[in-house]
């Protein structure tokens, strides 16, 4: 049997010139399968010019028996597209999606129109079903006894239960050789992979997605199995890896242990991208050093918001002071690592005036890269019923604009178009002053050299206001 694992090619706007970044769930899952006679291979669309021609040219070269499909919610509608072109090609091809989109939505997408195309959802973590689940297709029996599974049988659609989390040191290392395109993967240029070391995150945020695939829980990998993955990675030419983890800092005792290991084993030669909580770094002394140490260059640190009461939204360890937040960013600030402040805007209460404050934070404590999100609503989510309930949801059902760059809520005073135009506006004035990159200049500056000329060859007009913008 032919197996083919394939992830989206769409991108939040602007996304793709920065990086691009290769799906490892669907390397997991063909690590971990296990049925040797079965070709399995993953297509990553991330990094094609055009998905739709690469995709079928895949389809008649490999002549898959099986295709499965991973997106997020905003890519949902290109999988749909695929997967027509998918039974045109050959109506026997099955079709399973799975994934963050699959999860939160498996309950209506196979009633949705046109998604008589998609076989099978499965939800959750999946390494192990699915290799139930190819086992059931292959003598199509049995599918009733597959946890996590939706599917259809005579005219009803099926939903059996989830059998909660997996046991992660059973798993083994993805599989990077079962990329069809290998190269093309970066982050600002660098090629780049990505690598996870634990799964899951015991905050409860309002708006946070993955509650819906891992609950509550924190699972941690053998830091030997994250050393053998790094040196996987490595291998494969990555020379920067981004940690997939939701909240590594969680456990800082085990992450200072990880920074040990990484350079014991002189694999600090790579720049390392990693999120991380307030909290996470407050609590533990000397973790801000031993990451840089160990190669980390770009911490992503979730900030979500300095106005007290929009930080209801956010779980118990993320209500910080801003006192804590700007020791938190000074302390990278002094050993070198690029700070990427993330902040989630479009709050029930938010003003212009709330906003700028975020912004104005955002300047004043120095982070490099202030990352404006807006709120979004994404299905099965607290933060969902709640702007619900208060009538301020203005999209409920265009996921293809849920993607944290588009409004899809007014606040109480602000409607969703106003919305839009402030992050906007706020987003942009850190671009426009070169001084304030600095240290990614100094990082990268052939790259955003490059990216600069690009945007002013496609957008000529927007070369006098730039100027403008950097004396203002
Ligand atoms: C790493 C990451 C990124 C990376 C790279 C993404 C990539 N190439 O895969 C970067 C930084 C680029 C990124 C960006 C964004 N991200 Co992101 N990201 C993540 C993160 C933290 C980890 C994903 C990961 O690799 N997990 C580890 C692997 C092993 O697990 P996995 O991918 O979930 O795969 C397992 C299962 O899902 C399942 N599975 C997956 N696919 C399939 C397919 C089939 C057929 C089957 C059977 C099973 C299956 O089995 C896998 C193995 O168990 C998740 C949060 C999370 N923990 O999942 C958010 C997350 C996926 N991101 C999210 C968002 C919103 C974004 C942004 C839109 C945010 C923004 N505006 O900046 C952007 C969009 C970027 C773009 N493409 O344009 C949301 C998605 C919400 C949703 N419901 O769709 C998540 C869930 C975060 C959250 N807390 O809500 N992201």
């Amino acid at each position: 049997m032919k197996i083919l694992l394939v992830s989206s090619s769409v991108t939040v706007f602007g996304f793709d010139r920065v990086t691009r970044l290769p799906n490892l769930g669907l390397c997991s899952i063909a690590g971990n399968y296990y049925c040797p006679d079965d070709e399995i291979k993953v297509l990553d669309l991330v990094v094609t010019k055009n998905p739709e021609k690469t995709f079928l040219a895949t389809l008649l070269s490999f002549q898959p028996d099986v295709v499965d499909f991973s997106c997020m919610i905003f890519q949902f509608a290109e999988i749909v597209q695929l997967a027509g072109v998918v039974k045109n090609f050959n109506k026997d091809i099955t079709t399973i999606l799975g994934g963050y989109y699959a999860t939160i939505d498996y309950d209506n997408i196979l009633s949705y129109d046109g998604c008589d195309t998609l076989d099978f959802i499965i939800r959750n973590e999946s390494e192990t079903v699915f290799n139930e689940l190819i086992r059931c297709v292959k003598s199509g029996i049995g599918f009733e006894n597959i946890s996590s599974l939706s599917y259809r049988d005579n005219g009803q659609i099926i939903h059996n239960p989830c059998s909660g989390v997996l046991d992660i040191d059973k798993l083994t290392l993805p599989k990077r050789s079962a990329r069809i395109i290998k190269k093309g993967f970066h982050f600002l240029g660098i090629p780049a992979d990505t690598v996870e070391t634990s799964r899951g995150c015991p905050n409860n945020c309002k708006f946070c997605s993955i509650l819906q695939m891992y609950g509550t829980t924190f699972r941690k990998f053998k830091i030997e199995r994250v050393i053998a993955d790094i040196q996987d990675a490595k291998n494969h030419g990555a020379k920067l890896i981004l940690f997939t983890d939701d909240n590594i800092t969680i456990d800082g005792k085990r992450y200072i242990e990880i920074c040990d290991a990484i350079i014991n084993s002189e694999l600090n030669d790579i720049i390392y991208i990693t999120q991380a909580s307030v909290t996470g770094i407050k609590k533990t002394p000397g973790l801000a050093e031993k990451m840089a140490e160990a190669g980390v260059k770009f911490v992503f640190l979730g900030i979500e918001n300095i106005v007290k009461e929009n930080l209801s939204i956010a779980g118990k360890s993320k209500q910080n002071t801003q006192s804590d937040i700007l020791e938190v960013v000074n302390d990278f600030r002094k050993c070198g690592v690029i700070v990427i402040g993330s902040f989630i805007l479009g709050n029930p209460n938010d003003t212009k005036e709330t906003m700028d404050a975020n912004y104005k934070f955002a300047n004043e404590i120095n982070v490099d890269i202030p990352f404006f999100l807006l709120l979004t609503p994404f299905p099965k989510t607290k933060i969902r019923e709640e702007l619900l309930e208060a009538g301020l949801i203005t999209n409920l059902s265009d996921y293809s604009k849920y993607d944290m760059f588009q409004a899809n809520v007014k606040t109480h005073y602000l409607s969703s178009e106003r919305l839009f135009e402030l992050r906007e506006e706020i987003s942009y004035k850190i671009l426009k002053k070169p001084s304030r990159i600095l240290r990614l200049i100094i990082l990268r500056p052939s790259f955003l050299l490059k990216l600069a000329i690009d945007h002013i060859i496609h957008h000529p007009g927007e070369l006098l206001n730039y100027i403008k913008g950097m004396f203002w």
